[in-house]
């Protein structure tokens, strides 16, 4: 039985060896799509596409060093700080969202990791935002397990905690978090019974070998993420990688293809970097079984391509979104 049999038959598999998967990656390119969409269709409809926004609650001045990211306080990107966000005001931008078909809400922080005073304030407006019909999601750092069990017992459904690269690549990108860390932080959002949202980033200088690396570390959790983020490098000034060499598109959907095939029943995010996208190459990652994009016009700090170019593409493409309120 081949790879990609044996990640049918028995289920999602946890014991993926890199060797596998890097074969599943090389592929001739139409054998790896024949095989991803295959395996798309056997879970999910592939002409649906469901929706997340994001919504910066704490924005700037983190104390982490992450070299792709326009929040650190590391880089001078020209960013202005701010504190968390009052109630109001997130659930204000929380009722937009919901209004322009995002079933989800992805609320962000630029911390290291909360404190507990924080997790008392949060708890308050994760309860609005479900008051509005809408999956939360928060992304705020590293979690201490009372942390986690906290804001599982506030409601909160989805935490996002990505691995962001290769264990190899890592410490040439982040020094002051190890891989261990984010992978406790993932242990622990589990062990509290809340989704896990986990993925990375494309274009950092990385090889394939690392593309590979991020892809088995993903799949070989204890249990597949239920949401997999993966984000093509949003070059910002300022920041250490503002001119790292650019992906080829062709090999961001190959990261793409091979998320789906070794992870079949998770969502696949097309996440960060659409707004430099063509529609053909968002096309081409529809087809290789993403399914699930960040709607809006804003990621945390940077551009997004905004509805109305999001819904004349999908209309294009005859493909709907799982939106309750409204279609795209
Ligand atoms: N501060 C929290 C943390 O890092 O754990 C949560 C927010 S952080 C902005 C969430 C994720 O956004 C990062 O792990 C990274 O994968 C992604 N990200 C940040 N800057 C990015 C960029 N310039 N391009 C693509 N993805 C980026
Ligand atoms: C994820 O993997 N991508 C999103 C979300 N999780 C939090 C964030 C992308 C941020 C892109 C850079 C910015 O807008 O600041
Ligand atoms: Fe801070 Fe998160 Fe940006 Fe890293 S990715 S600098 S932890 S906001």
């Amino acid at each position: 039985m081949n790879a990609y049999d044996r990640s049918l038959a028995g289920g999602p598999r946890s014991d993926w060896t890199r060797a596998e998967i890097r074969k599943i990656h090389d592929l001739p390119f139409p054998e790896l799509l024949f095989h991803a969409q295959e395996i798309h269709r056997r879970f999910f409809d592939p002409s649906r596409v469901q929706l997340s926004t994001l919504l910066s609650i704490k924005t700037g001045g983190c104390p982490e060093d992450c070299a792709y990211c326009p929040q650190s306080a590391h880089h001078d990107t020209g960013l202005k700080a701010t504190k968390l966000l009052d109630r109001d005001a997130i659930l204000t931008a929380a009722r937009e969202a919901r209004d322009s078909g995002a079933t989800r809400v992805c609320m962000g922080a630029a911390w290291r990791s909360p404190k507990d005073r924080d997790i008392a304030e949060l708890s308050g407006i994760i309860g609005d935002v479900k008051g509005l019909g809408l999956e939360t999601c928060m992304t705020l750092g590293m979690l201490t397990g009372r942390q986690a069990q906290a804001l599982k017992d506030s409601g909160l459904d989805y935490y996002n905690h990505n691995l962001d690269t290769s264990p190899e690549f890592y410490g040439k990108v982040i020094l002051t978090r190890t891989y261990q860390e984010r992978l406790d932080t993932l242990e622990h959002v589990r062990d509290a019974g809340m989704s896990v949202c986990c993925g990375g980033i494309v274009g950092m200088g990385e090889t394939v070998e690392d593309r590979v690396g991020m892809i088995h570390a993903l799949a070989t959790l204890p249990k597949h993420p239920e949401s997999v983020p993966i984000n093509l490098l949003v070059q910002v000034k300022g920041t250490p990688l503002d001119a790292a060499a650019r992906v080829h598109p062709i090999d961001f959907v190959r990261t793409i293809a091979t998320s789906r095939v070794v992870m079949p029943r998770s969502m696949v995010r097309l996440s960060a970097g659409r707004e430099d996208m063509s529609d053909e190459m968002q096309a081409l990652c529809f087809a290789a079984g993403a399914n699930s994009i960040f709607s809006g016009e804003r990621l945390l700090t940077t551009p997004n391509p905004g509805d109305d170019r999001d819904s004349a593409l999908l209309a294009r493409l005859g493909m709907k979104t799982d939106g309750a309120a409204k279609t795209l």
